[in-house]
């Protein structure tokens, strides 16, 4: 029973997501795009950079910046980064890496295929969204040397261009490296494709690149020097000399059994920090452990020789990267903690057959923090596989964590979790994490960035169309107890809010709804009173709004459109496409269903309201007879209310409203949840007259007649 509450908690998770439910469409061009990477715009925002297929079956590149609001700063279709395609290779353009040019733009680097053989390119964009002066089209070439490049990676060189690293298959298997300037030619004195930066054992890969904060670069990579993979390092100054040991590198690890993918951050000190996936244990490669070291800006390692074990728990634990049809990429698997310390997330398999997420928190001097767990803190262990853990700073010491869920049933969710400093879940989220999306199909391989005020932006690859792949971002922050908003009253608005569980509402407003310019308040987490026990069909859910506006007495002039999100748990046991909002008559007691759309894919609920009160998503089933029809408003003042709503019908219900002589001026049909709704208007489309009129309600087997009130 505990193990089930705890699992539901996750469901309802929550922490305050900004966007629209589920996340919002980065790009919404027809075709395939995949594999986002983000970066913080440094504004609030970020940018954001994609493979795409929308071309053909070759990948393509662009990008998008998106404000704190969400909205797009560039062209709706993206920015071109590359669009140089080869005509067989469906891995045209991958593996991509990008990293800011301190000043609002951004570098982004990739693989290229436009060749006979795999080619290093870049480009560098603006914050406007422009190719900067100097660049060109479809990039700047960095290396196109006739053996093959792969897997770059790309730092800022602080003084406007950057340095980039990769492997390179000339003369075996090495690390390159270059360093290309702000306006896109390569820095002077560095050779034409590339520096080789270490001349040590032949098979290195997986290179991984920091600025070492002095204009100059620290680069860690793995490397077979001695029979099995190892890992190296190496400092380069800006004119790409080496700083450590010559051209042979400074060992980090050389300890038995392979140990690769590295990772690489600034230690904030002229250093490194640096993680890797080690089989020191298992000469297999299948039982992995993590491990770390921290590199000083002279090369020396400040930790325990070959490295400190950040986990080596019992059962295989790894670093996310991506290396499937991607190419290699580092992801953000370590950050500094800014006090010469290091985060760390990773995948771990201790708990059984599926991973769980861990996280470690390491102190300058390679103790575990305080309050952190030796082996690891657990970020998540709920049912099922989770992968793809990366992580960014909370901007006040702690960190956000985000990957890949399979709790909710065969694909995969989004889930985050916010850690404090001191290792502990940051108030108002929940045991095993937030969802932040779990649209349909697989949302996977999540990116995030920092939005610079406490919260972050999360981009990810998401089916949820079951055709083919898109790209969707959400900013999630802390949430706020309610939303007041003014509005002006000859312009189109929407107000927005968040509650406590992760649930949107959104109230979208059109021009001269009001009178007068107005303040509305959404309270997402009201007191939702109980459903009563003469309304039989109704149940009721956790999710609601309150809706308040400054003067309570002023009317609609049309009616305005509120859509509610929910959660998978928020649904448990009832069936979306008969849920509905319902508004608290807090004169009969009872709520009272309106017409709804549901929209399972983006889990929300709208309706068209004409008055503000308490909300609720409810499941409302059709009465199985007439008995209980009703009209609300009943009187209906015209020119006031804009709707009246016909409920407890039969789901074959037919309504028809007649003048007293018997004359019909309108006939609507019951939904499935037996409802209905008339706008007051005859067929000419004019307000129908005051007076009583008879609504004649027939399904074929029962009838009824109630009589309504029109009043002006
Ligand atoms: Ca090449
Ligand atoms: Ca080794
Ligand atoms: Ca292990
Ligand atoms: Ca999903």
């Amino acid at each position: 029973m505990g193990l089930c509450l705890l699992i539901g908690a996750g469901n309802y998770a929550y922490s305050g997501v900004k966007w629209a439910s589920n996340g919002a469409a980065v790009c919404t061009v027809a075709g395939s795009r995949d594999t986002p990477v983000t970066m913080s715009d440094g504004a609030g925002g970020v940018i954001i950079a994609w493979q795409d297929l929308r071309d053909g079956s070759a990948y393509t590149i662009y990008a998008q910046r998106i404000d704190a609001s969400g909205a797009s700063k560039w062209a709706a279709t993206g920015v071109t980064i590359s669009t140089a395609e080869a005509s067989s290779l469906s891995t045209a353009q991958i593996a991509l890496s990008i990293a800011s040019d301190g000043a609002g733009g951004a570098f982004i680097v990739w693989q290229s295929y436009r060749a006979a053989s795999g080619d290093i390119y870049a480009q560098r964009i603006d914050a406007d969204g422009n190719i900067h002066s100097g660049w060109t089209a479809n990039g700047v070439a960095i290396c196109t040397n006739g053996w093959d490049q792969a897997t770059p990676c790309v730092t800022s060189d602080g003084a406007g261009g950057a340095f980039i690293a990769w492997h390179d298959a000339r003369s075996g298997a090495f690390i390159y490296a270059q360093r290309v300037d702000a306006n896109g030619s390569m820095h002077s004195g560095w050779t034409t494709n590339g520096i080789q930066i270490c001349s040590g054992g032949d098979t290195q890969g997986t290179p991984t690149i920091a600025s070492d904060g002095a204009g100059g670069a620290i680069i860690a990579w793995s490397e077979r020097r001695g029979g099995n993979d190892d890992i190296y390092a190496q400092r380069i100054d800006g004119a790409g000399t080496p700083q450590w040991n010559g051209n042979t590198g400074t060992a980090i690890c050389t300890a038995a059994g392979d140990q690769y993918f590295p990772v690489i951050k600034n230690d904030g000190s002229g250093g490194a920090i640096i993680s890797w996936a080690d089989f020191r244990d298992d000469v297999t490669d299948t039982i992995g452990d993590i491990y770390a070291q921290r590199v000083g800006s002279s090369g020396v390692v400040q930790w325990a020789a070959n490295g400190l074990a950040i986990c080596n728990a019992a059962g295989n634990q790894y670093l996310a990267v991506l290396n499937a049809s991607s190419g290699y990429t580092p992801l953000a698997t370590l950050m500094s903690d800014g006090s010469g310390g290091a985060f760390f997330a990773w995948q771990d398999m201790r708990g059984g057959s599926v991973n769980d997420i861990y996280a470690q928190r390491v102190d300058a001097n390679g103790s575990v923090h305080s309050g952190w767990t030796a082996n690891g803190t657990v970020i998540c262990t709920a049912s099922g596989a989770k992968d793809n853990a990366v992580l960014t700073g909370d901007g006040v010491g702690g960190i956000i964590i985000t990957w890949q869920d399979s709790r909710n049933g065969t694909d995969n969710d989004i889930y985050a979790q916010r850690i404090d400093e001191n290792g502990s879940i940051h108030s108002g989220w929940a045991i095993n994490g937030t969802a932040i999306c779990t649209a349909v199909q697989d949302q996977t391989l999540p990116s995030i960035a920092s939005d610079g005020s406490s919260g972050a932006i999360i981009a990810w690859t998401d089916y949820r169309n079951g055709v083919d792949n898109k790209i969707f971002a959400q900013r999630i922050s802390d949430a706020v107890s309610s939303t007041s908003t003014n509005i002006t009253a000859g312009s189109d608005s929407s107000v927005t809010a968040t509650s406590s569980g992760g649930n949107i509402t959104t109230l979208t407003i059109a021009a001269n709804t009001f009178s007068t310019n107005v303040t509305i308040t959404l309270n997402p987490n009201p007191t939702l009173p109980g459903v009563p026990a003469g309304q039989t069909g109704f149940t009721g859910t956790t999710v609601g709004v309150e809706i308040t506006l400054s003067d309570a007495t002023l009317a609609l002039n049309k009616p305005v459109t509120l859509t509610i999100g929910y959660l998978p748990g928020d649904i448990t046991g009832l069936t979306a496409s008969q849920l509905v909002l319902c508004y608290y008559n807090t004169t009969s007691g009872k709520w009272i269903p309106l017409v709804s759309t549901v929209d399972p894919i983006t889990g929300t609920v709208s309706a068209k309201i004409t008055h503000f009160s308490i909300y609720r998503i409810m499941q409302v089933v059709a009465a199985a007879t007439l008995d209980s029809a009703k009209a609300y408003p009943n009187p209906f003042l015209g020119g006031v209310h804009t709707l009246v709503n016909f409920i407890n019908l039969t789901s074959a219900a037919k309504v028809s409203i007649h003048t007293l002589r018997g004359e019909k001026v309108a006939e609507v049909l019951a939904n499935s949840a037996g409802l209905a709704t008339w706008d007051g208007k005859a067929a000419s489309g004019s307000l129908v007259g005051p007076g009583v009129y008879l609504v004649l309600i027939n399904d074929g087997t029962n009838r009824k007649i109630i009589k309504l009130a029109v009043e002006r």
